[in-house]
């Protein structure tokens, strides 16, 4: 087994807001938290604080409470925070939905949560009322932040001025968020974080991402996500820096954001690294005021990013994590001089080990190359998920009996103490980030009246990142095109999970238990 290099840590017995906000110091109050590049608008710890506050009355007053979970379907604005943190001050749990989602996918989730309310903005109305309505959420349960004819919003639920009552609850076991994952198999499940997940993860990550409460952190990544929610809205809140948020990414604006602002800080996922590698862009901007980026969610070419780092004059970093772990488990510590392509250390608190995915057995030792063989990586540790919502064989076949979770990623440990992750055992592809679970894509393709059976993997793309491929069984003489399939797909799901390959096959390869053998169509993709 591999355990933190670091000392091991207590995680306070509080909820994520108390963690944040009841330790604001004096000092801290009058510190900007989060500014709008938009409007130049900004608020303070003290101000958002007092909204958090008051928002949590308003919802109260409206029957919120310990037992409900309201959805969130938003951009990355300085609003989030006061939503996220006063819903999660009341006990109540938060589904935090993709603001991409079509219609069909924002039901699904609210169905399957179970969400009774919907926080969003007026230029996603569209989705979310025709998703509310299919799940049973009445207007006035459908809060427009922004504003709209027959919905409560912000400003009037702030203007009521209403104090929060006290709750009771235990941070170990209470869900406060529920973000989607697919896991290692299946569609995407409610990934069950308590409030100690919540605490426990940032408090593993203060002492190894180092963010000081001068820095201007970049809030691009959406919050949405486990990876901006943890280490934007609750580690760097924590750190009392500054939040800049930006509520889509379109380079020109994110180079112009981080000169204006003067971004000390950026967290990204890999595309924009190499966007700060190559594009001819980037030279037009003084990016001088940036000291680190950290990339993660998905790899990072190493190459590509020394290439930024030298470029724009900062560190770089690499970390590692997955919804299910709240989601850090590594990360790259400052002054480490640890290979930007490895994810670094495991934070405190965590212990880890590689697996044999074939044999089962654990793999400890470093061969003359320093490298361990390649296991799959099991994490242990306070940031590991309760479980999934209402799937116990889900979590079963995730978590083992001795608090392990089992990653579905393939790495290596080097005798220095740091990992590489080199590639991954679960189904899951990844797009810019993002999650595509195949089996989703598998149903909605069955859902075609032409489609007799389809399977689907990440394949690299021309520009060498991964992309789903479908492979599609047509109905016999269908005259079904590779065109059609990807428009049939592309109507019904966010962008990031159109298919954007098709080849046609005779029969999808499958164990004799109905399995789709991804492996054997993963090797057809190899010659
Ligand atoms: N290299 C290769 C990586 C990497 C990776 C993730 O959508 P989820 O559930 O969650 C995330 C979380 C990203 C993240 C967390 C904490 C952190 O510090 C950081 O970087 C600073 C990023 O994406 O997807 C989880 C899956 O995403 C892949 C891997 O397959 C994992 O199981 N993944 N990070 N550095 N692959």
């Amino acid at each position: 087994m591999f355990q933190s290099p670091y000392p091991s840590i207590d995680v306070p017995d509080q909820s994520i807001y108390d963690y944040l906000f009841a330790s604001l110091g004096d000092d801290d109050l009058d510190r900007v938290a989060l500014v709008d590049p938009s409007s130049g608008a900004e608020t303070t710890y003290r101000a958002l604080r007092a909204q958090v506050d008051a928002f949590a009355g308003a919802l109260a007053a409206r029957g919120v409470d310990t037992d409900t979970v309201v959805a969130m379907l938003c951009p990355n604005v300085p609003a989030f925070a006061t939503v996220f943190h006063g819903i999660l001050r009341l006990g109540a749990a938060i589904t935090t939905v993709n603001s991409l989602y079509t219609a069909r996918e924002i039901e699904n989730q609210l169905r399957d949560a179970s969400a009774t309310w919907l926080v969003t903005v007026s230029p996603l109305l569209a989705q979310a009322k025709a998703a509310a309505d299919a799940a049973g959420i009445a207007d006035d349960h459908v809060i427009v932040l922004d504003g709209a004819d027959g919905h409560p919003d912000l400003r009037s639920l702030l203007t009521e001025g209403r104090t929060p009552p006290e709750v009771s609850f235990d941070p170990a076991t209470h869900v406060a968020v529920l973000p989607y994952s697919s896991g290692t198999t299946g569609v995407p499940k409610g990934v069950m974080l308590s409030h100690r997940n919540l605490v426990a993860n940032v408090h593993q990550c203060r002492s190894v991402i180092e963010i000081s409460p001068d820095d201007r952190v970049l809030a691009v990544l959406p919050f949405f996500h486990i990876y901006g929610m943890t280490v934007l809205l609750n580690l760097a809140l924590r750190q009392r820096a500054t939040l800049v948020t930006m509520p889509r990414f379109d380079l020109m604006e994110f180079l112009r954001v981080v000169q204006e602002h003067r971004c000390t800080f950026l967290f990204i996922a890999p595309p924009i690294a190499v966007a700060l590698a190559k594009h001819p862009a980037v030279d037009q901007f003084d990016l001088s005021s940036v000291h680190s980026v950290f990339s993660g969610a998905a790899p990072l070419d190493g190459e590509t990013a020394e290439t930024a780092g030298r470029r724009i004059g900062a560190r770089f970093f690499q970390g590692y994590g997955m919804s299910e772990l709240s989601p850090v488990s590594h990360a790259i510590p400052a002054g480490s001089g640890f290979p930007v392509s490895s994810v670094g250390v495991l934070i405190p608190g965590c212990d880890a080990k590689l697996v044999d995915p074939e044999t089962g057995a654990e793999l400890e030792q470093h061969g003359d190359d320093g490298l361990t063989a390649p296991g799959e990586i099991w994490v242990r540790g306070p940031n590991v998920m309760l479980g999934y919502l209402n799937r116990p064989d889900a979590t079963a076949e995730t978590l083992d009996a001795d608090g392990f979770l089992h990653t579905g990623d393939i790495g290596v440990h080097h005798v220095d103490g740091y990992f590489t992750i080199v590639d991954r055992l679960k189904e899951l592809i990844k797009y810019h980030g993002y999650q595509i679970a195949p089996a989703e894509l598998e149903a909605l393709l069955l859902s075609h009246p032409k489609i007799q059976d389809a399977a689907v993997i990440g394949v690299r793309g021309d520009d060498g990142e991964e992309i789903p491929k479908a492979f599609v069984v047509a109905a016999p003489d269908a005259g079904l095109t590779a065109e059609d399939v990807m428009a049939f797909v592309a109507g019904q799901v966010a962008p990031h999970k159109k298919v954007r390959r098709v080849e046609f096959i005779d029969v999808v390869p499958k164990s004799t238990s109905g399995k789709i053998l991804r492996k054997d169509l993963r090797a057809r993709e190899a010659v």
